[in-house]
């Protein structure tokens, strides 16, 4: 049995690659605002500040930077999976931890929210969302900039910046165009309507909509299938997707070519191809 320690967790290793590590306020020995396992491939990340809707403080936003980065540098982690603790997914910006005295907004963005989109683009493992209710301002933006959003029914999400006289961050501005067009990003953007899951779903903003009461074992259920598939080809069609929003046609070809060489050297594919025409199941390794 192993203990990991640092400045924002405290773990138990334990055997047959199963891991429970809890975040810890360790100074004052109470639970911090996220909860982070990691079981059978899947690192399972709950927002955990129930009380103020999952509001981000910059505590909360570390750890989640934090969990992140052991989801990226485990190797058994496979997939990972992002809720909310309670009735919400997340509220946003902890409005009272924003005016405190000497606290500077460019900062909040600059510390809190650009690294977490860009953990959560350049993790090169599927990351699935599982919306559990409301999702505003950037609890909505991060939700937004995972792999695969799947919400409860009564979730809804609210670009609330324009109602407090902020502009969307977390990079809505960069992902809302590119996945609902520009007049709908900006009728949501500049009016700050509440829309539900439903209305998401059908605007291309998520992927999946179910009852409340079977959202999270359909998301442990898509996380455990995506942690059981070739994490490497995975990582590289994230990596494509990624480019995509940038290259051109020439340029993505080009990048196609090279991924689909690195895709065809892993073992999980020379394992796909051998299952296929043994007429068996593939077993992934993720290698
Ligand atoms: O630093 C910066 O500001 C820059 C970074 C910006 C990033 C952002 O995310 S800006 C956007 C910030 N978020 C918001 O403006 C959303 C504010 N919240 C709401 O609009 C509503 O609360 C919700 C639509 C999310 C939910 O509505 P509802 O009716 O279900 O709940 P409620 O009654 O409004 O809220 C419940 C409690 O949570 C309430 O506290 P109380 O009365 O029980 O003591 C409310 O004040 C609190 N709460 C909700 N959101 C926040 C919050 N407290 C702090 N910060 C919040 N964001």
């Amino acid at each position: 049995m192993t203990f990991i320690t640092d400045s924002y967790h405290v773990g138990i290793l334990l055997p047959h690659c199963f891991y429970e590590v809890a975040y810890k306020a360790l100074s004052l020995g109470i639970m911090s605002s996220i909860l982070f396992s990691i079981e059978n491939g899947i690192g399972k990340i709950t927002l955990n500040r129930p009380d103020l809707l999952n509001s981000f403080n910059m505590a909360m936003a570390k750890e989640l930077q934090a969990a992140l980065d052991d989801c990226a540098s485990t190797a058994h982690v496979r997939s990972v999976l992002i809720t909310g603790e309670g009735r919400a997914f997340s509220a946003g910006q902890d409005l009272s931890a924003a005016i405190e005295p000497g606290v500077e907004i460019r900062e909040i963005v600059k510390e809190q929210y650009n690294p977490i989109i860009m953990k959560l683009r350049e993790i090169e493992k599927p990351v699935v969302c599982a919306v559990n209710g409301v999702a505003a301002g950037a609890g909505a933006n991060i939700a937004f900039a995972c792999d695969i959003v799947l919400a409860a029914s009564s979730a809804s999400f609210i670009q609330a910046f324009s109602k407090i006289g902020l502009i969307p961050d977390s990079a809505g501005t960069f992902f809302l165009p590119r996945l609902i067009g520009l007049q709908r990003a900006t009728a949501l953007m500049m009016l700050g309507d509440k829309i539900s899951a439903q209305q998401a779903m059908e605007y291309g903003l998520i992927y999946k909509v179910f009852p409340d009461d079977s959202l999270m074992a359909e998301a442990e259920k898509m996380a455990a299938l995506l942690a059981s598939m070739p994490t490497k080809g995975l990582g590289y069609t994230k990596r494509l997707l990624n480019a995509s929003l940038n290259n051109n046609l020439k340029e993505q070809l080009q990048m196609e070519e090279n991924m689909q060489d690195s895709a065809a050297k892993t073992y999980d594919h020379k394992e796909g191809v051998k299952a296929f025409l043994e007429k068996r199941k593939p077993v992934f390794k993720g290698e």
